[in-house]
Formats: structure tokens, sequence, C-alpha cells
């Protein structure tokens, strides 16, 4: 296992020194994050982004990520060529000597929330999902707004997505992510890269986008698709723990992925529930799971338990603490997303190296 912590690059606050200094971290997770979406990376990028890591005594674990083109996942005209060039930025990867790949198949919108400073009872700050609220993010995604997200897309751009996707049944998702992975997962292979998709974070569908990476039964579904070591998992517990369903399988669902050898990467976070009379009423109609992030040690996934799985399943990919509450008067211009400050993700770092070295395999 390489403990391992995200960098954005030279414009994140949370700089290779800092992350350094957390104990026990070895590795770094990041991309190259000014070439545009659908752009071939180039080898000699990648090389100079991991040189640039190495040169502060770390190593470069993981590409999170390389975006998949909106047209590969519509099953577009142009798809053929869109791929091409993801494949291009995979062999550029392999060529430089980075390992994983991690990558999403979510409609448009990446990790959503409704909240990114819910207080937390201990006077902290965290993302959070409140389904009453999502009327208000709709609203402003009329103006090409989301909270959390750069304005990735314009107006009329959403429009035209969000009309297209309207076509896209869940099957029909599957079949674009099946052709995706026919193409993809063979010249990783031959790159010497691992692939590992990342679950939909909420994992369910929302504006009524087709999301179809919801659990761990789909990963397994994913991994079927085609037969190849090149052709694995992210597993993201608090992606995954959002559903109040899947949280008592997800050690074991993390010791199946692991032995089947498909679990490349480990993103590790805890999630709450947000129970109240409202929510209770509405699971009961079969929607609506409110819940907040939470500090690693404190939300409803027993990381300790999936850390043992993983452990005992030989895992030996990167590993990395994920979003980080807001706490110690870390700002917003502290960290270069929502959830990336250092503070939180540093404790959360270390914890999960506690996990790690007190279970004795
Ligand atoms: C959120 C992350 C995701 C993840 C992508 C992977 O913080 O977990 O943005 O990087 O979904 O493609």
């Amino acid at each position: 296992m390489t403990l391992s912590f995200r960098w954005y690059g030279d414009s994140d606050p949370v700089t290779l020194d800092a992350i350094r200094q957390i104990p026990g971290v070895r590795g770094v997770v990041s991309a190259l994050h000014d070439v545009p979406p659908g752009v071939a990376w180039t080898a000699d990028a990648v090389v100079s982004l991991r040189q640039r890591v190495e040169a502060a005594g770390l190593a470069l674990s993981c590409i999170e990520s390389i975006p998949v083109p909106e047209g590969v996942k519509l099953g577009t005209d142009d798809r053929e060529r869109l791929v091409e060039n993801w494949c291009a930025s995979v062999e550029a990867v392999g060529a430089a000597g980075v390992p994983v790949v991690c990558y999403n198949f979510m409609p448009v919108f990446d990790w959503t929330r409704t909240s990114l400073h819910r207080p937390l009872p201990d006077g902290s700050e965290a993302l959070a999902y409140v389904e009453s609220e999502l009327a208000e993010v709709e609203t402003a995604l009329a103006s090409g707004g989301l909270p959390g997200w750069m304005d990735a897309h314009g107006p009329d751009d959403l429009r035209r997505l969000f009309a297209a996707y309207a076509e896209v049944e869940p099957e029909r998702m599957w079949d674009h992510l099946g052709w995706f992975l026919e193409r993809a997962a063979p010249v990783a292979e031959a790159a010497g890269v691992k692939l590992a998709i990342h679950p939909d974070d909420p994992p369910w569908p929302l504006f009524g986008l087709p999301r179809v990476v919801t659990s761990a039964d789909a990963f397994d579904r994913v991994c079927d698709l085609v037969d190849s070591p090149s052709n694995g998992v992210t597993f993201c517990t608090g992606s995954l723990g959002a559903d109040p369903a899947q949280v008592p399988g997800l050690p074991a669902a993390a010791a199946r992925l692991a032995r089947r050898g498909r679990l490349h990467f480990a993103h590790l976070r805890n999630v709450a529930r947000l129970e109240d009379a409202a929510d209770r009423a509405a699971e009961a109609e079969g929607h609506r799971r409110d819940f907040t992030e939470t500090a690693h040690p404190d939300g409803d996934v027993d990381l300790g338990a999936v850390i043992a799985a993983l452990k005992d399943a030989g895992f030996d990919g990167p590993l990395r603490p994920d979003h980080g509450r807001q706490i110690w008067s870390e700002r917003d211009d502290d960290a270069v997303r929502p959830g990336y400050g250092l503070f939180d993700r540093a404790l959360g770092a270390t914890y999960l190296l506690g996990l790690w070295e007190a279970h004795a395999r």
C-alpha cells in the first residue's frame, strides 16, 4: 500500500513540501490539470509532473483523472476520435511510469453536493447533500453554476447536454461504458497502466441524468465488461457509503474486488446520514438520503474493517484520504477545491495509516 495524497499541481495552496511532512505519506495523486478535457497528453508532460513530485521526495502513485469526454459517454459519432485521444493520454502515463489512472463515467458533473459549508456540532464545516435543497441547485444550474464546480459548461452547453442525455437510458450508458472499455482496457494493459473507475457520487441519478456506477455490484458488472487486469475500480467509501443500504457490505465488497485483482486505488473517507423525521419519511417512499461528510473516524463507514479487508487481500496500490472538513480557521482560499484543504485530510491520512499498521495480517 502506498499512502498517498491528492495534489492539484503548482496552483494548489497545499504544497508538495507540506505533503512530504505528513507522517507516512509517500505517494502523490495528481493530473495534468492545465490540459483541456479531450486533448491528448504527452509523455513529456507526465514525466515533468513526475519529476516535480520526485524532487519533493515523493512518488507519483496515481493519475486522477483523465476526464472521459461527454461524446464517449453519450455515444456520439465522433467517439472514435475522442477515445483515441483518451487512449493516447493513457499511453503517455504508462510511458512516464505511472501505474494507475482513475477516471469516472458520470454524465456532465463529477461529485455533487448541495452545501459546501454545513456546520458540524464541533464547529467545523463539511460538504453535505440535502435532497430538499437540490431544487435550488437545479436553479443555479440554469445559469451554469454548481456548488464546488468551476463553470465547466455554460448554460447553452448544459441545455444541449441535458437534452442529449435524455435519450440515454441506463442500459445504453452501460453499452457506452462497455464500448469505451473494449478500446481503453487493452491499450492500458499494453502500456502497463491499471484503469480504476470511480463510482458516481452520490450513487444515484441526479437532475434526470443517467448514472450507473452506483454500487459495489455495479463495480462487478464493470469488471465483467472486459476481462483484463487493467479494467478495475477506485474503491471510494465516501461515495458508496452515502447509500445507507451499502454501508454494511463495504468491507466484504472491498475484499471481493481486491481478491479479484481489480481494486487498483482506494479513496477512504467517511459520511454520516443526516437522519431526521423528514429523511425517514422520504426514505419510506424510496428516495432522499441526506448525508454530511465527516472526519475520517466519525461517520457511518467502518474504515477499520475496510482497511483490514484490503490488507488481508494483499492490496498494494495507492490509498488516499479523501475530502476533509474545514477546521482550524482554514479558509476557502486555503484549498484549490472544496474539501481539499491540508489539515483534516492530513489527520485522515494518519488515521488511515494507524488503522493499516494496527491490523495484523
Ligand atoms: C472528488 C473526487 C472526484 C474524483 C473523480 C475521479 O473529490 O473523488 O472528483 O476525482 O470522480 O474521476
